[in-house]
C-alpha cells in the first residue's frame, strides 16, 4: 500500500473517530502512536446509544483512551460542564461463540455493558432507564461518592421500577479501573456489568502505547438453552468482554511498545490470568494506582471477584502469545453444545464417532472443519483417552477480522474459553493490520449500530 493511501486510511479514521464523540484532543492521543487506529468500534451486534442522543462531547483526557474488544465505549454529551451519560438496563443476546448465542442482561445492546471514560475531576450524571422487566439500580464500584449515588436498593435509594429513569450524578475524585453493575446478585450473573474508567488528571508514568480493557464472565448455559442458570455453581461457558475464544480479538501490540491491561472480574470464580513470553508488573488494582515500588515481575495475577488487576509489560518479543485464565476448566468450554442432546462420551470415543459429532456441529454453523490433530494407532487401548484429542475446532473463517490477519492456519482451533492472545508485531505487520481496520466497518458487516 503506498504512503498516500495509508495517510487517507489513517485520516478517514480520524474522520470516523470523530462521529463517536471523541473530541480533538483525544484523537490527537488517540493517534499519538502512528497508525494506532481508533477508528468506529464495531463490535458485532452492539448497540451504542438508546434513543439517538445528540453527541457533542469535547472531553479532556490524559493518557490513552482503554480500548475494551468486543465491547463499545458509551458516548456522552455535555451539559455545560458536565458529562452526560445515558445508559439503558435491558435484556440482549450475545453471540459468545459463532454457534452459541445467549440470553444475557446488560446495557444498551451490550453484555457486558458499553466501557464508560471519564477524566479525574470530571463531574458526571448518568441517565438511567431500566427496561428490563424488574426493578434494578446502579452501582459505581469502587467510587467515593455520596451514599445517595451508592446504588444499593432500599439502602442508599429506591429500586428503580421496569419503565422508569433515575439520575445519577457525581465528581470524579479519583483515578483508575472502577466498574458499575446491578446492584443485584443474579443480576450480576445475568451479565449486568461494565467498566468504568477514571483517566489521570496527570499521566501516569512511564505512559504506555495500548491500553486495553477486559471483563471476565462465566456463564452456566445448558445445551440447545440461551438463559443462563444463574443458580448454577459450575459453568460451562468462559468470556472475556462477552466472547469464548476464538471469537475474542486480539490485542495488538507495536513491537518495543508498553502495554496495559486493565482486567476486571464479577462473577463467581477467581481467574488467573496468565500471560506468555513476556513479565509483566501489577500497576493498580481496582482502589487506583499502585506506587512503583509495589511492583515485582510476574506473568500470571489472580484476579478476585469483584476486583480489577492493572498489568503492564514491554511488548520485547514478536509473535502471538497467548494471555488466558489458567484454570484448566476455564480453558475450554462446553462441549456439551456439540453433542446437542446425546449423553457426552468420555469412554469408548473412536476417532470415527468424534468426528461424526464434529461434522455434525460443522453443518449447523457452519464453520471450517478441519481434521484435529493426529491419535496413536493404540490410543483406544490407553486408559484415560481421549482428554484433548477432537477438542479442536478449527473456525478462522468464522472468527476472521483485521485483528486475526495474518495468523497461522488453523490458529483457532487452539481458542478456547477464557483466552484471547497479545499480537506483537513489528512496524510492517502491525501497519497492514491497522490499515485493514482504517478500510471501516463496511469491511466488518456493519457491526456498529446508532
Ligand atoms: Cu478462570
Amino acid at each position: 500500500m503506498s504512503e498516500s493511501r495509508r495517510e487517507f486510511f489513517y485520516d478517514a479514521a480520524i474522520l470516523g473517530a470523530g462521529l463517536f464523540g471523541l473530541g480533538k484532543d483525544l484523537q490527537a492521543r488517540c493517534y499519538g502512536i502512528r497508525g494506532e487506529s481508533r477508528a468506529p468500534r464495531t463490535e458485532r451486534g452492539n448497540t451504542l446509544v438508546a434513543g439517538g442522543e445528540k453527541k457533542s462531547a469535547q472531553p479532556r483526557m490524559s493518557g490513552l483512551p482503554v480500548l475494551t474488544p468486543d465491547v463499545a465505549d458509551l458516548p456522552h454529551e455535555m451539559d455545560g460542564g458536565v458529562k452526560v451519560f445515558h445508559l439503558v438496563g435491558e435484556p440482549v443476546k450475545r453471540k459468545i461463540a459463532p454457534f452459541k448465542t445467549i440470553d444475557a442482561w446488560g446495557y444498551n445492546g451490550s453484555c457486558p455493558g458499553p466501557t464508560i471514560q471519564v477524566q479525574q475531576g470530571d463531574r458526571v450524571r448518568v441517565v438511567f432507564e431500566n427496561r428490563l422487566p424488574e426493578s434494578t439500580s446502579l452501582h459505581w464500584h469502587g467510587l467515593e461518592i455520596p451514599i445517595e449515588q451508592d446504588g444499593v436498593p432500599y439502602i442508599s435509594q429506591k429500586p428503580v421500577a421496569p419503565g422508569e429513569k433515575y439520575v445519577y450524578e457525581f465528581t470524579v475524585r479519583q483515578e483508575g479501573t472502577f466498574f458499575y453493575h446491578a446492584h443485584s446478585a443474579m443480576q450480576e450473573m445475568m451479565g449486568q456489568i461494565g467498566f468504568f474508567v477514571a483517566h489521570p488528571a496527570k499521566d501516569y508514568q512511564p505512559r504506555v502505547d495500548h491500553d486495553y480493557g477486559l471483563i471476565l464472565q462465566e456463564w452456566a448455559v445448558l445445551p440447545s438453552n440461551s438463559v443462563p442458570n444463574t443458580a448454577a455453581m459450575e459453568f460451562n461457558w468462559l468470556t472475556f468482554n462477552g466472547v469464548s475464544a476464538p471469537m475474542t480479538t486480539p490485542l495488538l501490540a507495536r513491537l518495543g511498545s508498553r502495554v496495559r491491561l486493565r482486567i476486571l472480574n464479577l462473577g463467581m470464580d477467581h481467574h488467573p490470568v496468565h500471560l506468555h513470553g513476556h513479565q509483566f508488573v501489577v500497576t493498580g488494582t481496582e482502589g487506583g494506582r499502585a506506587p512503583e515500588s509495589t511492583w515485582f515481575p510476574m506473568n500470571t495475577v489472580l484476579i478476585g471477584v469483584a476486583q480489577a488487576r492493572v498489568v503492564e509489560f514491554d511488548a520485547k518479543y514478536p509473535g502471538n502469545w497467548m494471555i488466558h485464565c489458567h484454570l484448566p476448566h476455564h480453558m475450554m468450554n462446553s462441549m456439551m453444545d456439540l453433542l446437542r442432546d446425546r449423553q457426552i462420551q468420555t469412554t469408548d470415543q473412536t476417532e470415527a464417532k468424534a468426528m461424526s459429532q464434529m461434522e455434525s456441529l460443522a453443518r449447523s454453523v457452519p464453520f471450517q472443519h478441519v481434521h484435529p490433530s493426529p491419535i496413536a494407532s493404540n490410543a483406544e487401548s490407553v486408559p484415560g483417552f481421549p482428554q484433548d484429542a477432537f477438542m479442536e475446532m478449527g473456525m478462522d473463517e468464522v472468527v476472521e477480522k483485521p485483528e486475526t490477519y495474518g495468523l497461522p492456519k488453523n490458529w483457532s482451533a487452539g481458542m478456547m474459553g477464557m483466552m484471547t492472545m497479545v499480537r506483537v508485531l513489528p512496524d510492517k505487520e502491525y501497519d497492514a493490520i491497522m490499515s485493514k481496520k482504517a478500510a471501516g466497518p463496511s469491511a466488518q458487516e456493519g457491526r456498529h449500530h446508532e
